[in-house]
C-alpha cells in the first residue's frame, strides 16, 4: 500500500542515548538491541472509524521510539500493516450499507492524511491484509501440514484453528494466566464456544466463505484469514524472528500480539518473535476507552479542520504530556495547556538567542531513552523556555539548536 509522506529530521549535535523500552513479556525496563537496522513492526488500523486520538497517542509513542533510534545513527526498517478485511470492518459497512472496500480505502486515506499532520514518520512498508493473502495461505497451509492447525466445523465450512498449545512459548508475552485468557478472548474477537475445536483458546487461522462474504481463492479453499495470523506472517516475512518491537495499544496484549507471536514461534521452532513487546496506555473519554465500537471518539481530522483549527503540533504536545505507558483521559484543558505551551517554545525558539541549549538538548536525549518519559523531556524544554523568555542568554545559535532538537526528537516543529 502507499505509504504517506515523511518529513526532513534534522541531525542534533552531541551524544545521543541508546534506547530503554519497557518489555511486556519480562516486565522490566531493558534496552533496546538493535542492529545497523534497527527493525519495527507496529499494529496498524482497521479502517472504519479512522483517525481518532487513542489511535494518535499510540502511533506517536512508536514514532517516538522511531526517532531516538535515528538519533542513535540506526537506519529503521518499520513495518505497519492496514487490517483492510476484517469482521469489525464488514459489519461497519453492512449496517452503513456501504461497500467495505470503498469504507476502508477512504479511512485509510484520512489516516495518512492525519499522520502526517501530526509528522509522524512513515513505516518503510504499509501492508494491507488483503495484499498479503497470497502469503498468508502459504503460512497457514504449512501450519495445517505440521499438524499445529487443524479443521473444525461442518462440511460447508471446515474453518481452520490454530492448536494454541502448539509451543511451550505461549503465554509467554502476556504472563497471563488462562482465565484471564480465556475472558479477553471472549471480549476482543475470540469464539471459545465454537463446538469441534481441540481448545476454547484456539483461535481461527482461515474463514472458509460464507455466501455474500469477501473471499479469496487459495489452496485452502475460497474463504479470508483471520486476524492474528495476518500481523504475524506480514512482520515475518519483512522482519524475520527476533525483530526489535513489536508495538500496538495495550487492548492488543492479549489474545493479538500472544497468538502472532505463536503462529511464528510454531511455524520457525525459533522464540522470540519480538525481542521487545511494547504496549501503549489506553485513551480514554468521559471515564471510558475511547472505541470505535463505544463510539466516544474525538477524531484528529475534526479537530484540525471543520472549523476546529487546532494546531496537530498542540496535540502532538498535549498527547505527548502524558506517559505513553499510562492510561489517561483526553481532555479540552490537555488541549488549552499544550497550545499555550506550544505558543511559549514558538516564541522562545524563534528568538535571535537564549541560554546555551547543550545541557537542555542532553536532558531531552536522557528522558526519552528512558522509556520515552515525555513528561520530564517536556518540562526539561520548558525550563529553557521560560530562562530565555526571562530574557537570560545572550547564545545566539540555542534556540537554533534546541528547535533542530525538538523537532528531531519530539517531532514538534514550531
Ligand atoms: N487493526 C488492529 C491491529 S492489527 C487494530 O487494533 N486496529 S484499531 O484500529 O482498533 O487500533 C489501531 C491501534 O490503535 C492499535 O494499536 C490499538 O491498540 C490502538 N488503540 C485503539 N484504541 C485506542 C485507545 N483508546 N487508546 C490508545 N490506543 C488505542
Ligand atoms: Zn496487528
Amino acid at each position: 500500500m502507499q505509504t504517506w509522506q515523511s518529513v526532513p529530521v534534522p541531525h542534533v549535535p552531541g551524544p545521543p542515548r541508546p534506547l530503554r523500552l519497557y518489555d511486556t513479556a519480562s516486565r522490566e525496563i531493558r534496552p533496546t538491541t538493535p542492529g545497523q537496522i534497527a527493525t519495527m513492526y507496529v499494529c496498524g488500523i482497521t479502517p472504519y472509524d479512522a483517525t481518532h486520538l487513542g489511535h494518535a497517542a499510540t502511533y506517536l509513542a512508536f514514532d517516538l521510539v522511531h526517532r531516538v533510534w535515528l538519533d542513535n545513527g540506526h537506519e529503521v526498517h518499520y513495518v505497519q500493516n492496514v487490517t483492510d478485511v476484517d469482521d469489525p470492518l464488514l459489519e461497519r459497512a453492512a449496517r452503513d450499507a456501504a461497500d467495505w472496500v470503498v469504507l476502508a480505502m477512504r479511512e485509510t486515506a484520512l489516516f495518512r492524511e492525519d499522520m502526517e499532520a501530526l509528522r509522524i514518520l512513515p513505516p518503510r512498508e504499509y501492508i494491507g491484509a488483503v495484499e498479503a493473502i497470497p502469503e498468508i495461505t502459504e503460512v497457514v497451509a504449512k501450519l495445517l501440514a505440521g499438524g499445529v492447525a487443524y479443521r473444525v466445523g461442518d462440511e460447508s465450512y471446515p474453518d481452520v484453528y490454530y492448536d494454541h498449545a502448539a509451543t511451550q512459548w505461549f503465554g509467554s508475552e502476556s504472563n497471563y494466566d488462562e482465565p484471564t485468557m480465556l475472558a479477553l478472548f471472549a471480549e476482543r474477537g475470540g469464539d471459545p464456544d465454537r463446538p469441534g475445536k481441540r481448545h476454547p483458546l484456539d483461535p481461527l487461522l482461515w474463514r472458509m466463505a460464507r455466501p455474500g462474504e469477501p473471499s479469496w481463492d487459495s489452496e485452502l479453499g475460497a474463504g479470508r484469514p483471520g486476524w492474528h495470523v495476518e500481523c504475524s506472517v506480514i512482520a515475518l516475512n519483512r522482519l524475520g524472528m527476533g525483530f526489535d518491537v513489536q508495538g500496538g495499544g495495550s487492548d492488543l496484549i492479549f489474545p493479538h500480539h500472544e497468538y502472532s507471536a505463536a503462529h511464528a514461534e510454531a511455524l520457525t521452532g525459533q522464540h522470540p518473535f519480538a525481542r521487545h513487546y511494547v504496549h501503549a496506555g489506553m485513551i480514554g473519554l468521559d471515564g471510558a476507552k475511547m472505541s470505535k465500537s463505544r463510539g466516544n471518539l474525538v477524531f484528529v481530522s475534526k479537530l484540525r479542520g471543520d472549523g476546529g483549527g487546532v494546531d496537530p503540533m498542540a496535540v502532538r504536545l498535549a498527547l505527548l504530556s502524558g506517559h505513553y505507558r499510562t492510561d489517561r483521559e483526553w481532555t479540552p484543558a490537555l488541549l488549552e495547556a499544550a497550545t499555550s505551551r506550544l505558543a511559549d517554545w514558538r516564541s522562545a525558539l524563534t528568538a535571535p538567542a537564549g541560554p546555551p541549549a547543550a545541557d537542555t538538548i542532553a536532558r531531552l536525549r536522557t528522558h526519552l531513552s528512558d522509556d520515552l518519559d515525555t513528561q520530564r523531556a517536556l518540562l526539561a524544554v520548558d525550563a529553557w523556555v521560560s530562562e530565555a523568555r526571562s530574557g537570560r542568554g545572550a547564545d545566539p545559535d540555542a534556540p537554533g539548536r534546541l528547535r533542530a532538537a525538538v523537532d528531531a526528537l519530539l517531532g514538534v516543529s514550531v
